[in-house]
């Protein structure tokens, strides 16, 4: 596979299917990329040949396979490795990232100042935390998840504005995507069971849920503070754990609701003290 011009360079079957070579034998698609740019493609025209065709593969090979097929999702990295991702108004470290699952782990996306505050707003509205009800779209406590919660409208607050745009720019998803943030407390002893942020097809009350926006396709768990022992975050299908430090989160995508995704997650018992975190949904489409 080589190519000298660019300005002539057009997408070919026989290059679909050397994309598709290199995707099957387990190449990550930046080195596919690489390849393709040693060659002498042109950027542009490698990085759209490269999505469109593994795009259409994998679609494919989902309708074959039963499995719901992959949309876009948010993606906090660009291709180009960057230690310091731009938020708009401030630089984020990325402490660590993953592929399958997708996971990045974010430094500093808030202040100790921000923390503070959030917690301070939310403090006075908390209930006992609740979850979709799966047969009916509705809401119920349920024994998985013994925290404590609230949810803050959209744009509800300066502060609650001033993050959502801050996560806007961090993942290129439009603000009008994101539910509002949600804000839990766990108490010692207090945990989050392994489960799935995006909504099961196979529930009855899910085609009510969808209407508002489609799915979730990407999670952002916030620390607010530093609990004194326990309370990370796990994702165990990789045996990945994420310890909860004050201003920092972790955020995952899934790009269709299936186990495949590999993000189950959950929240471990929080052992000594005490556990605030924000959490930031993003739907596939506009959620007003
Ligand atoms: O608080 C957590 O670590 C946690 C873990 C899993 C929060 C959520 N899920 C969530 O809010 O969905
Ligand atoms: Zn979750």
């Amino acid at each position: 596979m080589s190519q000298t011009s660019s300005s002539t360079q057009v997408i070919t079957e026989e290059l679909r299917q050397w994309i598709v070579e290199q995707a099957t034998s387990g190449q990550p698609p930046d080195a596919v990329l690489q390849s393709m740019l040693a060659s002498g493609w042109n950027e542009d025209v490698a990085i759209v040949a490269l999505e469109e065709t593994l795009r259409g593969f994998l679609s494919e090979h989902a309708l074959k396979n039963g499995l719901p097929p992959p949309v876009v999702v948010p993606e906090p990295m660009s291709l180009d490795r960057v230690p310091l991702l731009d938020a708009g108004d401030r630089k984020v470290p990325v402490l660590a990232s993953m592929l399958n699952p997708r996971i990045v782990v974010l430094g500093q996306l808030l202040s100790d100042d921000e923390c503070d505050e959030l917690i301070e707003q939310a403090r006075a509205r908390l209930h006992r935390s609740e979850t979709v009800k799966l047969d009916n779209g509705g809401s119920e406590v349920n024994e998985a998840r013994t925290s404590e919660g609230m949810f803050f409208e959209r744009g509800q607050t300066p502060l609650c504005r001033r993050i959502e745009e801050r996560i806007a720019e961090l993942v290129s998803w439009p603000v009008v995507n994101g539910e509002g943030l949600q804000v839990l407390r766990y108490g010692p002893g207090a945990e989050y069971k392994p489960h799935y942020d995006y909504f099961d097809p196979a529930q009855p009350g899910t085609p009510s849920i969808l209407k508002r926006g489609g799915q979730r396709v990407a999670s952002l768990v916030i620390y607010l503070n530093t609990p004194e022992r326990g309370g990370s975050t796990v994702f165990p299908d990789v045996r990945f754990e994420v310890a909860p430090i004050k201003g920092n989160a972790v955020f995952f995508s899934y790009d269709r609701p299936h186990p495949m995704t590999r993000s189950l997650h959950g929240g471990t018992p929080v052992l000594a003290g005490e556990k605030w975190v924000a959490t930031k949904w993003l739907r596939e489409g506009r959620f007003d």
